[in-house]
């Protein structure tokens, strides 16, 4: 077996992003309408603009339906031990836990990290994150056992197959953490199964279900199923506000406005919109069965009887990525965003909110991108024009001291005087010596994420048993006080969960535009006096 070759991760990873595309078009069936709407918008966008529109994406030149593949998808879980299995999943298909988000700032009891690659070369070759929430039991503080119901019911259950764990042992004992050919299609099969609608058979009765919605819908979704099943997924598109528009006059019942910043000519960060989460078919169990796993969930179930229900969570988004911004341009960002919000009335939402966070941003956020590397906003990744011998600045040399310019050398002088450097070359951009392109932003924005949150939350489904559901919508529109507090993050607990540390994505960044000025540097022969 040693001759087999390995999946490389990165391959997996691909490959599994895949799969998972093809089962939540085959679940959902509007995704497939937003996915064709987002090729052809893509499709439209290229020829209306050559390659120009993925100038600030640092991807080659690609086909419409390259270009449209999913870029995300977002899963939500009960339990740390669930959390812990879920990393080493996504460990084999190398993606690592990055940043943290604390989702009680929205109201949710929830906390979350992305799981992506983290090297650029890893990036490029498929970018494919799941954003992936944990329930905070600790912030559900209402009366009435709801917590407990939740905890009781998760303990039931488990999310994976023992074909699965086996797996994820086998691969995690090869030195590389890797899988042959064979063991790859089995381990995407049952990794899938994890992640899937399973039918649409709830593992709790519609009353348990109803209770835990009356305390907040994310708590049903999270508690009530078998299985963590995927969200939704999100392409990316070329061009937002004109998916926006394709999907309105194709009929969808989509978001009320985009997330995220205004449209720009150097975009940044990550504008997100989405249909509105579907009210779909659940079957429930007439009473309490006790769960073995994942495996035999079928045969049992349809010993019982089902009672029909339905659930409201699962949508389909789009995205559209520009460039990660630096700790000051996020500043700026976030005081932009609040500049805005307390500028709107209250009441006026939708086409005023946006009339005024253009406005905003038109007038204090640098859409130039020459000044937004002056000033420090965004992260660049720098290249050689051509190869030309370039001479250091005097006081560059005389910090080195010496007559050779080595690579040691100039590691030293990156990592002392980065801020300087960056400077020097910003001076090599102007003197058409260097170039600079804007890193594309990898993660997510936590504002964008509740709002995507409560647009697909609000909505309570109903069941067959309604008065309570009736309830749960009075509880969430009547300015009754919220169950889950406004609370702080507690990132150690989720990395607890984890089992690892999680990584501040501006250190990926800061790395990424590092990389590429020393090489520069090397390439250039960079030389003193
Ligand atoms: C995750 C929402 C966050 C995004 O794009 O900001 C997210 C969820 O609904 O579970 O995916
Ligand atoms: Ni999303």
């Amino acid at each position: 077996p040693d001759a087999a070759p390995y999946v490389h991760a990165d391959e997996l990873r691909t490959a599994f992003a895949l799969a998972m595309s093809h089962m939540y078009r085959n679940e959902v069936a509007l995704y497939g309408d937003l996915v064709r709407i987002v090729q052809g918008v893509n499709q439209s966008a290229l020829l209306a603009s050559g390659d120009e529109s993925q100038a600030n994406n640092n991807t080659m030149p690609d086909s419409p339906e390259r270009l449209s593949l999913e870029r995300h998808g977002a899963i939500r879980l009960g339990l740390p031990s669930e959390l812990r299995t879920v990393r080493r999943i996504f460990a084999l298909l190398g993606m690592y836990p990055v940043g943290y988000y604390n989702l009680a700032v929205a109201g949710l009891p929830m906390h979350a990290t992305c799981f992506r690659p983290i090297t650029t070369t890893s990036l490029a070759r498929n970018p494919f994150r799941i954003f992936t929430t944990l329930l905070r039991p600790e912030l559900v503080t209402s009366e009435g056992g709801t917590r407990d119901l939740a905890l009781q019911l998760l303990s039931r259950r488990s999310l994976f197959s023992a074909e699965l764990l086996s797996l994820l042992d086998t691969a995690e004992q090869r030195q590389q953490g890797r899988l042959y050919a064979d063991q790859a299609q089995v381990f995407i099969r049952e990794a899938l199964r994890t992640f899937s609608w399973a039918s649409g058979v709830a593992a709790s009765t519609v009353d348990e279900c109803a209770r835990l919605r009356a305390e907040h819908p994310v708590l049903a979704d999270i508690a009530c199923f078998r299985t963590a099943h995927i969200n939704h997924l999100t392409p990316r598109t070329l061009d937002i506000d004109a998916a926006q528009r394709a999907m309105v006059s194709e009929g969808m019942a989509v978001k009320e406005r985009i997330e995220g910043p205004p449209r720009r000519r150097c975009p940044i960060l990550l504008r997100q919109t989405s249909f509105l989460a579907l009210d779909e078919p659940v079957h429930f169990p007439s009473e309490h069965v006790s769960l073995g796993d994942l495996d035999d969930c079928q045969p049992r179930w349809e010993e019982r009887s089902l009672v029909q229900g339905s659930h409201c969570a699962r949508f389909g988004e789009i995205e559209e990525r520009g460039a990660a911004v630096t700790a000051a341009g996020r500043r700026l960002y976030d005081e932009l965003l609040a500049e805005t919000t307390a500028a709107v009335n209250v009441a006026a939402k939708g086409r005023k909110y946006d009339e005024i966070l253009s406005d905003t941003f038109r007038d204090s956020y640098p859409d130039d991108l020459r000044e937004l590397c002056r000033r420090r906003l965004i992260f660049c990744r720098y290249r050689c024009k051509g190869k030309q011998p370039t001479r250091m600045p005097p006081d560059f040399a005389a910090l080195l001291g010496q007559d050779t310019t080595t690579s040691t050398e100039l590691h030293d002088l990156m990592d002392k005087h980065e801020e300087a450097v960056i400077g020097w070359a910003q001076r090599l951009v102007d003197d058409g010596v260097l170039v600079a392109e804007p890193i594309t932003y990898e993660d997510f924005l936590p504002f964008s994420a509740a709002g995507i949150f409560q647009s697909n939350l609000q909505k309570t489904s109903s069941t067959t048993t309604s008065t309570s559901i009736d309830n749960a919508e009075n509880s969430n529109q009547t300015g009754s006080p919220p169950s889950v507090m406004a609370q702080g993050g507690d990132q150690g607990s989720l990395e607890e969960a984890l089992g690892c540390p999680i990584t501040d994505p501006d250190v990926l960044y800061a790395q990424a535009q590092k990389d590429s000025l020393l090489e520069c540097l090397l390439e250039l022969g960079v030389t003193k006096a």
